[in-house]
Protein backbone atom coordinates (compact mmCIF):
# COMPACT_ATOMS: atom_id res chain seq x y z
CA UNK A 1 0.00 0.00 0.00
CA UNK A 2 1.84 3.23 -1.50
CA UNK A 3 2.26 6.10 1.28
CA UNK A 4 -0.59 8.06 1.16
CA UNK A 5 -3.00 5.76 1.31
CA UNK A 6 -1.61 4.50 4.43
CA UNK A 7 -1.65 7.83 5.76
CA UNK A 8 -5.81 7.84 5.13
CA UNK A 9 -6.33 4.28 6.70
CA UNK A 10 -4.34 5.48 9.54
CA UNK A 11 -6.83 8.72 9.82
CA UNK A 12 -9.64 7.19 9.82
CA UNK A 13 -9.51 4.41 11.76
CA UNK A 14 -8.16 6.30 14.38
CA UNK A 15 -11.25 8.65 13.88
CA UNK A 16 -13.63 5.32 14.77
CA UNK A 17 -12.41 5.45 18.28
CA UNK A 18 -14.82 8.60 18.32
CA UNK A 19 -17.63 6.75 17.59
CA UNK A 20 -18.93 4.69 20.71
CA UNK A 21 -22.35 2.42 21.03
CA UNK A 22 -25.77 4.21 20.37
CA UNK A 23 -24.50 6.76 18.26
CA UNK A 24 -25.79 7.74 15.49
CA UNK A 25 -23.04 8.27 12.69
CA UNK A 26 -22.57 10.55 9.41
CA UNK A 27 -20.95 8.37 7.04
CA UNK A 28 -18.57 10.17 4.90
CA UNK A 29 -17.86 10.03 1.23
CA UNK A 30 -14.52 9.26 -0.52
CA UNK A 31 -11.74 7.04 -0.69
CA UNK A 32 -10.28 8.32 2.90
CA UNK A 33 -14.12 8.36 4.40
CA UNK A 34 -14.85 4.45 3.20
CA UNK A 35 -11.67 3.25 5.58
CA UNK A 36 -14.01 4.45 8.59
CA UNK A 37 -16.96 3.09 7.04
CA UNK A 38 -15.18 -0.19 6.70
CA UNK A 39 -13.80 0.25 10.36
CA UNK A 40 -17.30 1.16 11.97
CA UNK A 41 -18.37 -1.76 10.24
CA UNK A 42 -15.69 -4.10 11.50
CA UNK A 43 -16.19 -3.03 15.18
CA UNK A 44 -19.64 -3.62 14.97
CA UNK A 45 -19.09 -7.19 13.97
CA UNK A 46 -16.31 -7.65 16.41
CA UNK A 47 -18.88 -6.58 19.32
CA UNK A 48 -17.17 -3.07 20.17
CA UNK A 49 -19.91 -0.74 19.06
CA UNK A 50 -23.23 -1.47 18.98
CA UNK A 51 -26.52 -0.54 18.32
CA UNK A 52 -25.00 2.24 15.58
CA UNK A 53 -26.84 3.78 13.28
CA UNK A 54 -25.35 5.51 10.17
CA UNK A 55 -26.24 8.09 7.97
CA UNK A 56 -24.79 7.63 4.77
CA UNK A 57 -23.40 11.16 3.01
CA UNK A 58 -24.24 9.26 -0.62
CA UNK A 59 -25.68 6.67 -2.60
CA UNK A 60 -22.10 4.76 -2.83
CA UNK A 61 -21.16 5.32 1.06
CA UNK A 62 -24.98 4.15 1.28
CA UNK A 63 -24.23 0.16 -0.56
CA UNK A 64 -21.02 0.26 1.19
CA UNK A 65 -22.06 1.02 4.84
CA UNK A 66 -24.73 -2.09 3.93
CA UNK A 67 -21.95 -4.11 2.81
CA UNK A 68 -20.41 -4.01 5.85
CA UNK A 69 -22.86 -4.50 7.89
CA UNK A 70 -24.18 -0.75 8.72
CA UNK A 71 -27.76 -0.48 9.87
CA UNK A 72 -29.01 3.18 7.84
CA UNK A 73 -31.33 5.96 8.67
CA UNK A 74 -31.96 7.82 5.55
CA UNK A 75 -31.44 11.76 6.14
CA UNK A 76 -35.24 12.52 5.66
CA UNK A 77 -35.66 10.73 9.62
CA UNK A 78 -32.68 12.39 10.97
CA UNK A 79 -32.89 15.19 13.65
CA UNK A 80 -29.98 15.00 15.45
CA UNK A 81 -26.09 12.84 14.51
CA UNK A 82 -23.74 12.22 17.44
CA UNK A 83 -20.81 12.03 15.01
CA UNK A 84 -20.34 12.73 11.19
CA UNK A 85 -16.47 11.20 9.90
CA UNK A 86 -15.68 12.46 6.42
CA UNK A 87 -12.77 13.17 4.02
CA UNK A 88 -11.82 16.66 2.72
CA UNK A 89 -9.79 17.75 -0.38
CA UNK A 90 -8.26 20.59 1.65
CA UNK A 91 -7.99 21.52 4.77
CA UNK A 92 -6.50 25.14 6.45
CA UNK A 93 -5.35 26.27 10.28
CA UNK A 94 -8.95 27.60 10.66
CA UNK A 95 -10.02 23.91 10.16
CA UNK A 96 -11.90 25.49 6.71
CA UNK A 97 -12.28 23.04 4.28
CA UNK A 98 -12.62 22.23 0.15
CA UNK A 99 -14.79 19.62 -0.34
CA UNK A 100 -16.38 18.43 -2.86
CA UNK A 101 -14.53 15.95 -4.84
CA UNK A 102 -16.78 12.96 -5.01
CA UNK A 103 -19.47 14.88 -6.04
CA UNK A 104 -20.93 14.50 -2.69
CA UNK A 105 -21.09 17.96 -0.76
CA UNK A 106 -24.43 18.77 -0.45
CA UNK A 107 -25.33 15.65 1.86
CA UNK A 108 -21.95 16.11 3.30
CA UNK A 109 -22.87 19.44 4.41
CA UNK A 110 -26.22 19.05 5.56
CA UNK A 111 -24.77 15.73 7.56
CA UNK A 112 -21.67 17.94 8.79
CA UNK A 113 -24.43 20.38 10.19
CA UNK A 114 -26.49 17.80 12.00
CA UNK A 115 -23.56 16.79 13.71
CA UNK A 116 -22.88 17.04 17.28
CA UNK A 117 -19.17 16.54 16.29
CA UNK A 118 -17.43 16.11 12.87
CA UNK A 119 -14.42 14.75 12.34
CA UNK A 120 -12.16 15.25 9.25
CA UNK A 121 -9.91 12.59 8.42
CA UNK A 122 -6.75 13.02 5.85
CA UNK A 123 -3.79 12.19 4.89
CA UNK A 124 -0.72 14.63 5.14
CA UNK A 125 -1.03 15.78 1.12
CA UNK A 126 -4.74 17.69 2.58
CA UNK A 127 -2.96 20.03 4.55
CA UNK A 128 -2.81 23.69 2.89
CA UNK A 129 -1.89 27.22 4.37
CA UNK A 130 -4.69 28.90 2.09
CA UNK A 131 -7.71 26.93 0.43
CA UNK A 132 -7.65 27.02 -3.23
CA UNK A 133 -4.80 24.71 -5.15
CA UNK A 134 -7.74 22.28 -5.51
CA UNK A 135 -10.84 23.35 -7.52
CA UNK A 136 -13.88 24.46 -6.17
CA UNK A 137 -16.65 22.26 -6.45
CA UNK A 138 -19.84 24.21 -6.81
CA UNK A 139 -22.88 22.05 -7.30
CA UNK A 140 -25.78 23.46 -9.84
CA UNK A 141 -28.98 23.11 -11.02
CA UNK A 142 -28.35 21.24 -14.34
CA UNK A 143 -30.50 22.99 -16.41
CA UNK A 144 -28.47 26.14 -15.32
CA UNK A 145 -25.09 25.00 -15.43
CA UNK A 146 -23.99 26.39 -19.11
CA UNK A 147 -25.34 30.23 -18.34
CA UNK A 148 -23.63 29.87 -14.97
CA UNK A 149 -19.94 29.31 -16.39
CA UNK A 150 -20.56 32.33 -18.44
CA UNK A 151 -21.36 34.18 -15.42
CA UNK A 152 -18.04 32.59 -13.37
CA UNK A 153 -16.06 33.92 -16.70
CA UNK A 154 -17.63 37.18 -16.38
CA UNK A 155 -16.38 37.36 -12.64
CA UNK A 156 -12.63 36.36 -13.98
CA UNK A 157 -12.88 32.99 -12.94
CA UNK A 158 -12.07 29.94 -15.05
CA UNK A 159 -15.13 27.38 -14.70
CA UNK A 160 -14.98 23.60 -15.71
CA UNK A 161 -18.21 21.57 -15.55
CA UNK A 162 -17.57 18.16 -14.32
CA UNK A 163 -17.63 15.24 -16.57
CA UNK A 164 -18.09 11.70 -15.34
CA UNK A 165 -15.71 8.80 -16.88
CA UNK A 166 -18.42 8.09 -19.59
CA UNK A 167 -17.41 11.77 -20.77
CA UNK A 168 -20.75 12.87 -20.16
CA UNK A 169 -21.67 15.58 -17.60
CA UNK A 170 -21.30 14.64 -13.75
CA UNK A 171 -24.87 14.30 -12.14
CA UNK A 172 -24.53 14.47 -8.50
CA UNK A 173 -26.74 12.15 -6.50
CA UNK A 174 -29.19 15.05 -6.23
CA UNK A 175 -29.90 15.45 -9.99
CA UNK A 176 -27.23 17.88 -10.21
CA UNK A 177 -24.17 19.46 -12.18
CA UNK A 178 -20.68 20.15 -10.87
CA UNK A 179 -19.28 23.29 -12.04
CA UNK A 180 -15.53 23.45 -10.28
CA UNK A 181 -13.60 26.74 -9.80
CA UNK A 182 -9.98 27.32 -10.52
CA UNK A 183 -9.54 30.13 -8.42
CA UNK A 184 -6.13 29.94 -7.50
CA UNK A 185 -5.50 31.16 -3.20
CA UNK A 186 -9.11 31.84 -1.76
CA UNK A 187 -7.75 34.64 0.31
CA UNK A 188 -10.88 35.89 2.09
CA UNK A 189 -13.00 31.69 1.93
CA UNK A 190 -15.83 33.72 3.72
CA UNK A 191 -16.35 36.17 0.72
CA UNK A 192 -16.47 33.32 -1.52
CA UNK A 193 -18.98 31.67 0.10
CA UNK A 194 -21.11 35.26 0.71
CA UNK A 195 -20.28 35.18 -3.86
CA UNK A 196 -21.73 32.02 -4.35
CA UNK A 197 -24.55 31.71 -1.96
CA UNK A 198 -25.50 34.92 -4.18
CA UNK A 199 -25.69 33.09 -7.43
CA UNK A 200 -29.07 32.18 -8.15
CA UNK A 201 -29.43 28.46 -9.97
CA UNK A 202 -26.03 27.64 -7.16
CA UNK A 203 -27.23 25.41 -4.79
CA UNK A 204 -24.77 24.62 -2.43
CA UNK A 205 -20.60 25.00 -2.72
CA UNK A 206 -17.47 23.21 -1.75
CA UNK A 207 -16.11 25.58 1.40
CA UNK A 208 -17.12 24.07 4.39
CA UNK A 209 -16.34 27.14 6.99
CA UNK A 210 -16.71 26.45 10.59
CA UNK A 211 -18.25 22.83 10.20
CA UNK A 212 -15.33 20.96 11.51
CA UNK A 213 -14.10 20.19 14.86
CA UNK A 214 -11.24 18.46 14.56
CA UNK A 215 -9.47 16.92 11.76
CA UNK A 216 -7.51 13.63 12.16
CA UNK A 217 -4.64 13.78 10.08
CA UNK A 218 -1.97 11.04 9.34
CA UNK A 219 1.58 11.79 8.46
CA UNK A 220 3.90 8.47 7.93
CA UNK A 221 3.32 6.68 10.94
CA UNK A 222 2.16 9.48 12.81
CA UNK A 223 -1.78 10.82 13.77
CA UNK A 224 -1.64 14.52 14.17
CA UNK A 225 -4.89 16.10 15.75
CA UNK A 226 -6.13 19.56 15.46
CA UNK A 227 -8.73 21.01 16.86
CA UNK A 228 -9.85 24.94 16.53
C1 LIG B 1 -16.64 13.80 -1.50
O1 LIG B 1 -17.59 14.60 -2.14
C2 LIG B 1 -15.56 14.63 -0.94
O2 LIG B 1 -15.94 15.71 -0.17
C3 LIG B 1 -14.48 13.82 -0.25
O3 LIG B 1 -14.66 13.73 1.11
C4 LIG B 1 -13.20 14.46 -0.59
O4 LIG B 1 -13.16 14.61 -1.99
C5 LIG B 1 -12.00 13.66 -0.12
O5 LIG B 1 -11.91 12.48 -0.85
P1 LIG B 1 -10.74 11.46 -0.65
O6 LIG B 1 -10.82 10.97 0.75
O7 LIG B 1 -11.04 10.37 -1.66
O8 LIG B 1 -9.48 12.18 -0.95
Amino acid sequence: MELIEREKKLAAEFAVRFVQSDHVVGLGTGSTAAYAVKAIGHQIKSGRLKNIWGVPTSKATGKLAQEVGIRMIPIEDVSEIDVAIDGADEFDPNLNLIKGGGGALLREKIIASFAKEFIVVADSSKRVETLGRFKLPVEVFAFISKPLCYKFMQKGVAPEVRLASDGQKFVSDNGNHIIDLDLGEIVDPAAMKMLLEDMPGVVDHGLFLGYANKVIMAEREDVRIFEK
